[in-house]
């Protein structure tokens, strides 16, 4: 690779309001589930960085948590996260839902990308569940608000214009060298993945205010030889709950939920490391985590990502 004097690569922001799709069109872009993805907002909460290589180039997108007003301390710093990549990418890509086309928040955005000198793509995701008739009304209004690069329609789903919009990301890449081994899928570490596939699955197994007040923390991680069956990888994560009440349905019914949710993550991260898991998980509470500062950097890991 090192003598392709027309090598590309760089930083492609992805950003949007909450729930647009965003984590999903990363997972495709890469072919592989990084990002977690839940029906519901607000679950990414970090710049995911996947790291995207072929013959001709290498590109580094940075998912990021969605766009909203800050309520407390910890939408604050998915706020500031999100925007921050807005400034460091090469390319930006505004994804929007085509269902729900327009909010505040959009709007919000559109004032921060005018004062951006990135070149920004509108992503019109979700047309899977549109009639095309009405794609149009949507990028023309689009185009007047703003000097969009491009605009393209897709389906993060099912990959439907996903292969166009790569092409196009790549023509506006500067050309530039290997930043990352060409097999390296992020920079983050496997453990933060990890901690991540237990989120989604209590996301996805708990209503209210749980999803939100939950945070996860791998305090072990290591490859262990057994007698019987060779090698495993044993994990224990610790699951943080704002409140005992929040513990107390976390756990479940005689341990029923937390099992579950061990179970569906085992399955995730064995795949996800190709490796058989023994997964431990432990349930506790920390009063208020969201509102802290530190308890926040504790459990959040904003500050060293
Ligand atoms: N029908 C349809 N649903 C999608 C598409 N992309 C994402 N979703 C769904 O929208 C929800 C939010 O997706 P997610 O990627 O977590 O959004 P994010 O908050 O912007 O990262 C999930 O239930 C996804 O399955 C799409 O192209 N078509
Ligand atoms: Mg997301």
């Amino acid at each position: 690779m090192d003598e392709n004097q027309n090598f590309k690569s760089g930083y492609v922001s992805i950003i949007g309001a909450p729930n647009v799709g965003k984590s999903t069109l990363l997972n495709t872009f890469l072919g592989q589930k990084l990002a977690i993805v839940t029906p519901k907002p607000q679950t990414t909460r970090n710049q995911i960085r996947g790291i995207l290589t072929t013959d001709n180039h290498q590109i580094i997108f940075v998912d990021t948590p969605g766009l909203m007003n800050p309520k407390y301390r910890l939408q604050s710093e998915m706020v500031k996260t999100a925007y921050g990549a807005l400034g460091d990418g090469d390319v930006v890509l505004f994804v929007v839902d085509a269902k729900r086309p327009h909010s505040e928040i959009e709007d919000q955005i559109l004032k921060r990308l005018r004062r951006s000198q990135s070149t920004t793509i509108l992503v019109l995701n979700k047309v899977d569940l549109i009639a095309k008739p009405n794609l149009l009304p949507i990028f023309e209004e689009y185009n007047e608000k703003f000097e969009f690069a491009q605009m393209i329609p897709i389906s993060a789903l099912t990959a439907d214009g996903v292969p166009v919009l790569l092409e196009q990301i790549e023509g506006y890449l500067p050309l530039g060298p290997l930043y990352f081994p060409e097999d390296q899928l992020s920079d983050l570490p496997e453990r933060f993945f990890i901690s991540e596939t237990v989120r989604e699955k209590i996301m996805l197994m708990t209503q209210r205010e749980i999803p939100y007040s939950s945070a996860v923390i791998i305090e072990e991680f290591e490859k262990r030889q057994t007698n019987k069956s060779g090698e495993i990888t044993y994990i224990r994560a610790i699951v943080y709950a704002e409140r005992q009440t929040q513990k107390q349905i976390i756990i479940g019914k005689g341990g029923k939920l937390i099992k579950r949710v061990g179970e569906l993550a085992r399955a995730d991260i064995e795949k996800f490391l190709d490796a058989r898991v023994y997964l431990e998980l432990y349930v506790t509470v920390k009063t208020d985590w969201r509102k802290d500062v530190r308890k926040l950097r504790e459990l959040g890991g904003f500050m060293d990502m």
